[in-house]
């Protein structure tokens, strides 16, 4: 493996790892369903047909995790909790375990509010689940704010409005196109008010955690250009700017909801660092007039871009191609384009899919990036934190469990953790780091 050393991070940089409550906990009978049990069922919406009712069964092997969190020395451990089991019989219990038990392993617990299994009853097209959200976050916060002090409101509004609503290729299925955008607004709706119940909660250490990757167009002709300029504004610019700014960028003329200038002064709402989910850039090109298969993906026709393939690049698994130096190109651009809006960074996911235990390919992915990671920081960039997707292999969404994402292996049949490669390869970057 690489020779030369990692590179010191500053001293309090915040290393972890990430999961997310539907994709590792099971125990879907102790708890309401979710719009993503619902999804789930239909036949043909996930790949293997297989289900999140049992996963790597978290819920019950809680204790078992965190000790391999704790013997990987991570500082923080970043998960999120489940909307529907809140509100089921049990509530919040077993995240108050939870927390107590990364607690006492000397784990920072890192809890964020949505991951995308929102309850069945509930639609982000309606502004109503804005203030559930809000209240939600409250119950939350009221009961685990003795001992968590770092939050995360959304996990990915971007993703979760492409796929969820606009492609069908998640939960809930809709198939909008930009007529998803009112769940964009929602979302960032719902992360402003979230952010103000958490600081009336004492929170001093609030962020979110969203998707970004740089924009590549496909040439230098000016239709190539202009669809990656859009595709930019839909994957990038319109999750931050009204974060950061408070303002939509320009460009989406009539697709967004009306009067949004109130709503704005909720969601520019302060925040105290901001989560970047980082996995790959994206090559861009004027619609070629066919649906694309991309990445696992059905894009029609009518999209006013096309994705084209980035060439000579190793790809993962699942066909994302590696590209490290795209994480130092996303941050340094964020820090062109926001300067001083921009609060400090932490990157809440990294990571990638590769069968296997020895897994040399992800010892590479994540060397590669975490010294990507070090060249924003050495260009000026404020970063704080660095955490990996993910510490179990879990279920994947729509591809279910033939992505494996974990530095740790799950046999799910017998449900046994196997640490990997990367998990011994992780613990000494981070032994190294101290
Ligand atoms: C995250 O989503 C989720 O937060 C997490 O739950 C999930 O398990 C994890 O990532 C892994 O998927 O242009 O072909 O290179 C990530 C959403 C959408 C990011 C597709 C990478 C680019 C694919 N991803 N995207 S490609």
């Amino acid at each position: 493996m690489a020779t030369n050393p990692i590179p010191q991070f500053p001293a309090g940089f915040l290393w972890g790892v990430s999961t997310s409550a539907h994709q590792i906990e099971g125990a879907a009978d102790e708890r309401a369903p979710s719009v993503w049990d619902a999804f789930t069922a239909e036949p043909g919406r996930v790949k293997d047909g297989s289900t999140a009712a049992v996963a790597c069964d978290h819920f019950h092997r809680y204790r078992e995790d965190v000790a391999l969190l704790a013997g990987l020395g991570v500082d923080a451990y970043r998960f999120s909790v489940s909307w529907p089991r809140v509100h089921s019989p049990g509530g919040l219990d077993f995240y108050d375990r939870l927390v107590d038990e990364l607690c006492a392993a000397g784990v920072r617990p890192v809890p964020t509010l949505f991951h995308w299994d929102l309850p069945v009853g509930l639609d982000w097209l309606d502004r109503d689940t804005a203030d559930r959200f809000a209240h939600h976050t409250a119950t939350v916060a009221e009961r685990l704010g003795d001992r968590v002090g770092t939050w995360i409101t959304l996990n990915e509004p971007a993703e979760h409005t492409l796929l969820g609503h606009a492609l069908g290729a998640h939960a809930p299925g809709g198939r909008l196109l930009f007529d998803a955008l009112p769940v964009a607004h929602h979302q960032l709706l719902a992360h402003g008010l979230a952010v103000r119940a958490l600081r009336a909660a004492g929170a001093t250490d609030v962020g979110i955690a969203n998707s970004h990757g740089p924009t590549w167009p496909a040439s230098h002709a000016a239709a190539d250009l202009e669809a990656a300029a859009f595709y930019d504004i839909l994957l990038n610019r319109l999750f931050a700017d009204p974060l950061l700014l408070g303002r939509y960028p320009e460009g989406l003329d009539g697709l967004m909801p009306g009067d949004v200038e109130a709503d704005l002064e909720i969601i520019a709402e302060p925040l105290d660092w901001y989560g970047v989910n980082y996995y790959a850039p994206t090559r861009v090109g004027a619609p070629q007039g066919d649906e694309i298969e991309f990445g696992g993906l059905t894009l029609p026709a009518e999209l006013p871009f096309s994705v084209r393939e980035i060439e000579d690049r190793p790809v993962t698994d699942f066909g994302w191609p590696v590209v490290p130096e795209g994480l130092t190109e996303l941050l340094t651009g964020f820090r062109e384009r926001y300067d001083d809006r921009l609060p400090p960074v932490v990157i809440t996911e990294n990571g990638c899919s590769y069968p296997g235990l020895d897994d040399q390919d992800r010892i590479s992915y994540l060397d590669g990036h975490i010294r990507a990671l070090h060249d924003a920081l050495t260009a000026g960039v404020d970063v704080r934190g660095y955490f990996v997707w993910s510490l179990l292999d879990n279920f994947e969404w729509a591809e279910g469990y033939a992505r494996r994402f974990g530095l740790v292996h799950v046999d799910f049949a017998t449900l046994e953790r196997t640490p990997k490669a990367s998990y011994a390869w992780f613990r000494e970057v981070l032994r190294a780091q101290r």
